[in-house]
C-alpha cells in the first residue's frame, strides 16, 4: 500500500487559506495540517475546507493542529509572517519575518520534522536561507517559492500579448524575488520560436520594446494588486501547490525556486531565484543557464542586493 503523504502548513493567512484550498481542489496531498498563531481562523479554515471535501476530487484529511503533527509532515510550507503593507519593501519585512521564523522552525524540528520545507513568506529568499540555517536539514530540502510567481507572471504577460497558450510560452524570471528580478530574454521561447524571432515574424504586429513593459508589469505586479486589494494570495498560492505536486509526485520538473546556490553562477552561499530540477529529494540540480553578458551583469546585481541585505543576518 501507498504511504499516506502529508502536508503541514504554518500561516493559513491569505496566503495559507488559498494554498489549502489550491491544494484540496488539485487532489494533490492526502493529510493538511493547518497551524497558526491565530488558532481560531486555523480552525475555522478547516471546518470550512472540510465542508468542501464532498465535492473535491478525492477524499482527503484535513484538520487543525498544532507542531507535534509536523514529525510526520513529508512537507512543511511556511506561509507565516507579516505581510507587503502598501509602499514597503519586502526587504522591509526582513527584521520582523527573521524573528517569527527562528521560533517556527525551532519549533518544527523539534517535533522530529525530517521531510521538505517550502518557503513563501517575503523576503523569501533569505528567509528560505535563515531556514536552512535554523533546522540544519540539506540545502536540497530547503526550497523557497523564489520566482515561481515571477515567471508564470510572464509566462501570462507574453501569452496574452502573443495570443498563444501559457502553457507554450516559455521563459524565466531569475534573481531575488523583488525589485531586482531579471528576465532571460536569451532562452525565452513560444511555440518553439524564440522570443526574439516571433517578433521578427510580425513587425506589424510586434516590437522589441515592448519587452521592457511587459517585463515592468511582472516585476511590479504585486504592487499594483496590493494597491488594488491589499495582498496577493492566488497566485502564489498555486505556484506553492505546483511545487509540492512535484515533490510528493517525484516528477523531476523545472521550476523557478529559490534554491541554495553554491559555485553554481560564479555564486557561492546564496538562495535566489533559478530555475531547477524539483522531485521528491527536493531540488535535485540547479540548472545553469547560459546567460548573455547583459543577462549576468544583472543577475550580479541581484546576488549583490541579497548579500548584502543578509549582512547583518551574518554578523
Ligand atoms: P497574512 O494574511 O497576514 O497571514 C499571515 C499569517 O501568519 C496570519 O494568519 C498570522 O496569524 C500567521 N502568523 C504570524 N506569525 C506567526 C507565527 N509566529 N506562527 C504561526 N503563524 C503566524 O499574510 P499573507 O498570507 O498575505 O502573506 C504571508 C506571507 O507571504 C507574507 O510574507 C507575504 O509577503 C508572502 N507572500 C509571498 C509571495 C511569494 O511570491 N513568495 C507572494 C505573496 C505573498
Amino acid at each position: 500500500m501507498e504511504r499516506v503523504n502529508r502536508v503541514a502548513l504554518i500561516g493559513t493567512g491569505a496566503v495559507g487559506s488559498s494554498y489549502a484550498f489550491a491544494l484540496l481542489n488539485q487532489g494533490v496531498a492526502d493529510e493538511l495540517v493547518m497551524i497558526d498563531l491565530n488558532k481560531e481562523k486555523s480552525e475555522g479554515d478547516a471546518m470550512d475546507l472540510n465542508h468542501g471535501l464532498a465535492f473535491a476530487p478525492a477524499n482527503k484529511k484535513i484538520w487543525f493542529g498544532d507542531y507535534k503533527d509536523c514529525a510526520y509532515a513529508d512537507i512543511v510550507v511556511i506561509t507565516a509572517g507579516a505581510n507587503q503593507k502598501p509602499g514597503e519593501t519586502r526587504l522591509d519585512l526582513l527584521e520582523k519575518n527573521t524573528a517569527i521564523f527562528h521560533s517556527i522552525v525551532n519549533n518544527v524540528m523539534e517535533s522530529g520534522f525530517d521531510g521538505i520545507f517550502i518557503v513563501a513568506t517575503n523576503p523569501v529568499d533569505i528567509l528560505t536561507y535563515m531556514t536552512r540555517t535554523f533546522s540544519g536539514l540539506p540545502a536540497n530540502r530547503v526550497i523557497g517559492s523564489g520566482t515561481i510567481l515571477d515567471t508564470a507572471r510572464l509566462r501570462f504577460q507574453l501569452s496574452e500579448y502573443f495570443n498563444i497558450d501559457t502553457r507554450n510560452v516559455h521563459a524565466y524570471i531569475i534573481g531575488e524575488h523583488g525589485d531586482s528580478e531579471l528576465p532571460v530574454w536569451s532562452h525565452a521561447n513560444v511555440a518553439g520560436r524564440s522570443v526574439f524571432d516571433r517578433i521578427q515574424d510580425h513587425p506589424d504586429l510586434y516590437d522589441i520594446q515592448d519587452l521592457d513593459t511587459i517585463f515592468a508589469q511582472v516585476r511590479d505586479a504585486a504592487y499594483h494588486i496590493i494597491e488594488r486589494k491589499g495582498a496577493t494570495h492566488y497566485g502564489i498560492a498555486m505556484g506553492l501547490v505546483r511545487l509540492t505536486k512535484a515533490i510528493l509526485h517525484n516528477e523531476n520538473a523545472v521550476l523557478t525556486i529559490s534554491g541554495y546556490v553554491d559555485g553554481q553562477y560564479g555564486v557561492d552561499d546564496l538562495y535566489i531565484g533559478v530555475p531547477a530540477i524539483v522531485n521528491r529529494q527536493g531540488v535535485m540540480e540547479i540548472i545553469e543557464l547560459n546567460l548573455d553578458s547583459e543577462e549576468k551583469l544583472k543577475f550580479e546585481k541581484s546576488v549583490s542586493v541579497l548579500k548584502e541585505t543578509m549582512k547583518p543576518l551574518k554578523e
